[in-house]
């Protein structure tokens, strides 16, 4: 079986090992190809830093810090303490020792000329994640956040806005600097087109997920799939489990509810990409007229909190396409 998911950081990556671990208890002999957003993507210290790859590939690999959902397990700030010591900033981004050195080898191979699609699976070699980790797109796309700014606005990098900032400062609007002129990386559209199951992870449904879709060519992508496209609700309750995706929502006017997430996205019947949604048993009631809009629902423990617990979420998603695919 040949699942293709887009994903963002943390949660996405959380759930995507809970597929590949759950897949694995079972019989379930399937292919995992991982479309990663690269729109948090920052140069800095003349870096080139990919949050979100990093974090499903240090995840899905064994290296992450699992409080912390990125960055390496075991780390040091020593080159951070001495960056900041000579005053050269930022110092609200934290670069650990060890996280490093994959900064430096994918800046490297990108002065080489070689393209993030290269790098990625370059630097999955060392990591195995057991997914083909594709980024969205090999071209430069950044999320920038419209932010008030006096009587006026200014736009900041989302990295800034969401580390520096938290979030807090209101968000005008997102832009996604560069997506017109994005092209799928190479296996993209491949992956979606040829998938037997497509699946959206709890990822933050507009800088993560809708990041990717602002790559020209994918949305219409999954519109023609002929794979049941199955996503999972970020929002809990009326919030999101971890992270910032409601400051995301409210600022492009889609309430912070598991069924608003839903609408957002669409029925695939309506030009949207959803043929079904999982929600958290506490939302099972607010979702109950999405069947009516084309959208199959599964109510189900959605919180991620163990291993098990997360396989079986994963497992779930996959039923429930089953279900949709008969
Ligand atoms: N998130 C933070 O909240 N604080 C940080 O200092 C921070 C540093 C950092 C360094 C490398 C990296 O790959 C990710 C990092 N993140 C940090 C997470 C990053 O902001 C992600 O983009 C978000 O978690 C959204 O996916």
């Amino acid at each position: 079986m040949r699942i293709t998911t887009l994903a963002g950081g943390i949660g996405g990556a959380r759930f995507l090992r809970g597929l590949r671990d759950g897949l694995a208890a079972g019989t379930g002999a399937a292919e995992i190809t991982v479309i990663g957003n690269t729109a948090d993507d920052i140069d800095l210290f003349g870096l080139r830093i990919c949050p979100d790859l990093d974090s499903v590939m240090y995840t899905l690999g064994g290296g992450i810090d699992e409080d912390r959902g990125w960055g390496r397990a075991d780390e040091g700030w020593r080159a951070k303490d001495e960056l900041a010591a000579y005053g050269y900033g930022p110092d609200w981004f934290g670069l650990g020792d060890r996280d490093l050195a994959t900064h430096l080898i994918r800046t490297q191979l990108r002065t080489a000329g070689y393209p993030l699609h290269e790098i990625t699976a370059a630097l999955c070699r060392r990591w195995e994640p057991g997914v083909v980790l594709l980024p969205m797109t090999d071209d430069r796309v950044e999320t920038h956040v419209v932010v008030p700014d006096g009587d006026g606005t200014r736009a900041i990098h989302f990295q800034e806005w969401w580390v520096r900032h938290r979030a807090a400062l209101p968000a005008v609007a997102f832009h996604q600097i560069g997506a017109e002129s994005a092209r799928p990386a190479p296996g993209v559209l491949e992956a979606i087109r040829e998938a037997d199951v497509i699946l959206l992870p709890p990822s933050n449904p507009v800088v993560s997920i809708g990041a990717i879709l602002s790559v020209p060519g994918i949305r219409d992508a999954l519109l023609a799939a002929h794979a049941p496209i199955i996503g999972v609700s970020p929002i809990i309750g009326g919030a999101p489990v971890r992270g910032m995706a409601d400051a995301c929502l409210s600022a492009i006017g889609v309430p912070t509810d598991a069924a608003a997430v839903a609408t957002h996205y669409g029925a695939r019947s309506a030009s949207g990409i959803l043929d079904g949604w999982l929600v958290d048993t506490v939302d099972a009631e607010q979702a109950a007229d999405l069947p009516g809009h084309g959208i199959a629902v599964a109510a189900r423990d959605l919180l991620m909190a163990d291993p098990a617990r997360t396989q079986d979420l994963a497992l779930a998603t996959l039923a429930l396409a089953q279900e949709l695919r008969r």
